[in-house]
């Protein structure tokens, strides 16, 4: 029998894990065919709610679910971790400064990372939810000195299938009709979906839409949707962010011809080395390849160096705190 491949889950009891662990348990995570076991972790005081969500796994009898462990220390939950998802962060409150914000993320990252550094698996691979994602990545790793920096990712995979899906109702046409669809950059307001590579039906999408709806409405839509889902929702994007991070680590396992994934920079595209900035991505052989040669147009080159020099000024300011 093969041997379940142990998947750790941060933030455990919010509403993205609510939504996360029933499709890890149901197989969609890996694959149909793959057992997992389970490991929460989660602050003390929320270990309670864990053992909630825990009963109610327990209750699906999914025939791939092996095991579940629920706890409030990270060099337990990591132990052995083949797959760790990072989705427990420090949101920002109102009020909060940038850096406070950085602080209180290395303040969970830097050690989550210490402790996959020395507890989780040869093959371990991570993906970061929690916001802002790109920058708690970076913290992970620079902890992690042992692991192979291209091991910590973080997620755009939301922004993509938001392009996606705006793309597709624009053009009416189903999404499995485009190809080729890229979020360059930070996963925030600044990210840049480009639509001058993307594909549909062999066409290039940017000469299918006027470049004012690319402009003004396309992207700053799909820049935009997270804080629309809580205007409208009264809470932040859950089910949808889920289902992002489910599509993020099986397309990294089972491999994909091209995605985004925010991974750390070769210098590729001028974004500098070592950042972990979203690029267009294929999988191969369960690495994260960066899709070279593309051209890169004035309209575009400006939006992807403002995303990144976003990121540049996030790491500064971590290195500043002493984080990195
Ligand atoms: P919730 O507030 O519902 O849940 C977060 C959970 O994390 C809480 O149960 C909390 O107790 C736990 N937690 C806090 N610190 C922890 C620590 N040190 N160790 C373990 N657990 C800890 O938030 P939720 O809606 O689930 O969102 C989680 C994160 O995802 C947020 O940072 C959010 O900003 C981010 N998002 C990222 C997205 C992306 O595309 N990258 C999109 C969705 C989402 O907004």
């Amino acid at each position: 029998a093969q041997t379940p491949v142990k998947v750790t889950v941060t933030g455990a009891a919010g509403q993205i894990g609510y939504a996360l662990l029933f499709r890890i348990a149901s197989g969609q995570l890996l694959g149909a065919d793959v057992p997992v076991t389970l490991s929460l972790l989660e602050i003390p005081q929320a270990v309670k709610a864990a053992e909630g969500t825990a009963m109610e796994l327990d209750d699906c009898a999914f025939p791939l679910l092996r095991g579940i462990e629920i706890t409030d220390d990270p060099n337990v939950a990591f132990n052995g971790a083949n797959v760790a998802l990072l989705v427990g962060a420090m949101p920002r409150k109102a009020g909060m400064e940038r850096g406070d914000l950085l602080e209180a993320n290395g303040g969970i990252f830097g050690p989550q990372g210490k402790a996959i550094n020395d507890h989780a698996a040869d093959d371990i691979r991570v993906l970061v939810v929690g916001n802002p994602a790109n920058t708690n990545a970076l913290i992970a790793q620079q902890h992690a000195p042992d692991v192979p920096a291209e091991r910590f990712t973080a997620m755009t995979r939301l922004d993509h299938n938001r392009a996606l899906s705006q793309l597709g109702a624009k053009l009416q046409v189903p999404v499995t009709e485009i190809k080729k669809m890229t979020i360059w950059g930070n996963h925030s307001a600044t990210q840049y979906p480009d639509l001058f590579h993307t594909e549909v039906g062999g066409k290039i999408a940017a000469e299918l839409v006027d470049e004012a709806w690319l402009r003004d409405t396309f992207i700053p839509t799909v820049a935009k949707r997270g804080a629309a889902i809580i205007e409208a929702r009264g809470a932040s994007s859950a089910a949808s962010a889920a289902n992002a991070a489910i599509d993020h680590v099986y397309d990294w396992v089972n491999g994909t011809e091209w995605t985004s994934a925010a991974i750390p920079s070769d210098g590729s595209y001028g974004v500098p080395e070592g950042l972990i900035s979203s690029f267009p991505v294929a999988s191969r052989n369960g690495k994260w390849e960066i899709i070279q040669g593309l051209e890169i147009d004035a309209f575009s080159r400006e939006r992807i160096d403002a995303s990144v020099r976003e990121l540049e000024e996030e790491r500064e300011a971590v290195r500043q705190l002493g984080l990195i």
